[in-house]
């Protein structure tokens, strides 16, 4: 099948189209039994991450049971901090863990020497899926943006108010700056590989881009995404990116126009009518679904449903959530969600 037939990469091209695409963020996980069996069988879960076997098997479960319009690779947005020579482990519970990195000091030890090393087998995964999806499905590629992969590295896991690192990129930002080219360079060149293995689209994940001022969101959001999109676009000119700049209210539309991105990925946030009338002739926008609605379920989801598709399915639009898919979601409810969607 040409690309062009992909739904997916239709929307992504400006086309509005009568039943829109959909995949949703997360879709691998722990609300899928036959994943929470292979994450056991891997091991760890960076066993999984690492394991092409494994990382294949999980990311084709979703599709076997919704037919997804986009199968996204099965990895973790910290394996480059990893990758960087930065220790990282998951602790079940926990989340993620890494030594913490707090000044230009720590930075003496990463380098990307070992980089395309370390990451092998994820490349290996990506040329194996590219070989085994569907031919109507579109294959996602995707990585940390810089500034939430260096919030992990510098707070060490998950933060609530990230103070370690607000307070490094505030207080010193010349030395803060080095941290987010060594990550910007090591994204460039990791996602680079992933489109040479067969990554039909990029999704750069900001997670963190609302806990910084007007001025921390210009340089550490916007800048290094536009160094992104430009040395993608140098090699692979016609490949569309997907931002998704979390919680960024209005500044998304500084970040669509400064970065050039063909799609935007909308929090539940995000005010429907806003994203039509001010993202949609710029952008085709993703979402935004809030994943609760989806573990809830009944009425409220089938409402929101339809407002959403009200307003944004006139424009260029995929159908995604506002977030990850949470591990207590009834996968009845997703198979529910299709088919009101594809209008069975
Ligand atoms: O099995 C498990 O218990 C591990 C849970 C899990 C999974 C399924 C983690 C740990 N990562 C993943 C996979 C993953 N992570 C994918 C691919 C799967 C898919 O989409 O189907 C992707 C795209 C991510 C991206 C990711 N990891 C983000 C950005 C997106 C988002 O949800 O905001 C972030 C912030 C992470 C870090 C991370 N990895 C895992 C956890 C629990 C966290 C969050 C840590 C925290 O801040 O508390």
């Amino acid at each position: 099948m040409v690309q062009s037939e992909k739904k997916f990469l239709k929307a992504l091209a400006g086309e509005v189209q009568e039943i829109p695409p959909i995949w949703l963020m997360r879709q691998a996980g722990r609300y899928l039994p036959e994943y929470r069996a292979t994450r056991a069988e891997a091991g760890s879960f960076l066993d999984l991450c690492y394991s092409p076997d494994h990382a294949v098997e999980v990311t084709l479960q979703p599709l076997r049971r919704y037919d997804f319009d986009a199968a996204i690779l099965f990895s973790d947005i910290l394996v480059i901090p990893q990758a960087l020579g930065q220790g990282l482990s998951f602790v079940q519970g926990e989340g993620p863990q890494l030594p913490p990195i707090r000044s230009g000091a720590g930075l003496a030890a990463l380098s990307t020497d070992n980089l395309h090393q370390t990451l092998a087998p994820v490349y290996e995964t990506v040329s194996r899926l590219s070989e085994q999806i569907p031919p109507t499905t579109a294959l996602i590629g995707f990585a940390g943006a810089p500034w939430t992969v260096a919030t992990y590295m510098v707070e060490g896991r998950g933060s609530k108010d990230f103070a370690h690192t607000r307070r490094w990129a505030y207080g010193d930002p010349q030395g803060f700056q080095e941290l987010i080219d060594l990550v910007t360079g090591a994204t460039i060149l990791y996602l680079k590989r992933q489109i040479a293995a067969g990554a039909e689209v990029i999704q750069l994940f900001e997670t963190w881009a609302g806990v910084l001022d007007e001025t921390g969101f210009k340089r550490w959001c916007i800048d290094p995404m536009v160094k992104i999109t430009a040395a993608l676009k140098r090699d692979y000119p016609d490949l569309p990116v997907i931002g998704f700049p979390r919680a960024a209210g209005v500044r998304a539309l500084d970040y669509v126009k400064a970065t050039g991105v063909q799609g935007l990925g909308l929090d539940s946030g995000v005010p429907l009518a806003w994203a039509r009338d001010y993202l949609q002739s710029e952008v085709c926008v993703q979402g935004n679904l809030d994943p609760m609605l989806l573990v809830s379920g009944g009425r409220s989801m089938r409402t929101e449903i339809q407002r959403i598709l009200n307003h944004l399915n006139g424009g260029p639009f995929i159908f995604n959530l506002g977030h990850g898919i949470t591990p207590e979601t009834p996968p009845e409810h997703v198979a529910e969600l299709v088919k009101i969607i594809r209008r069975l």
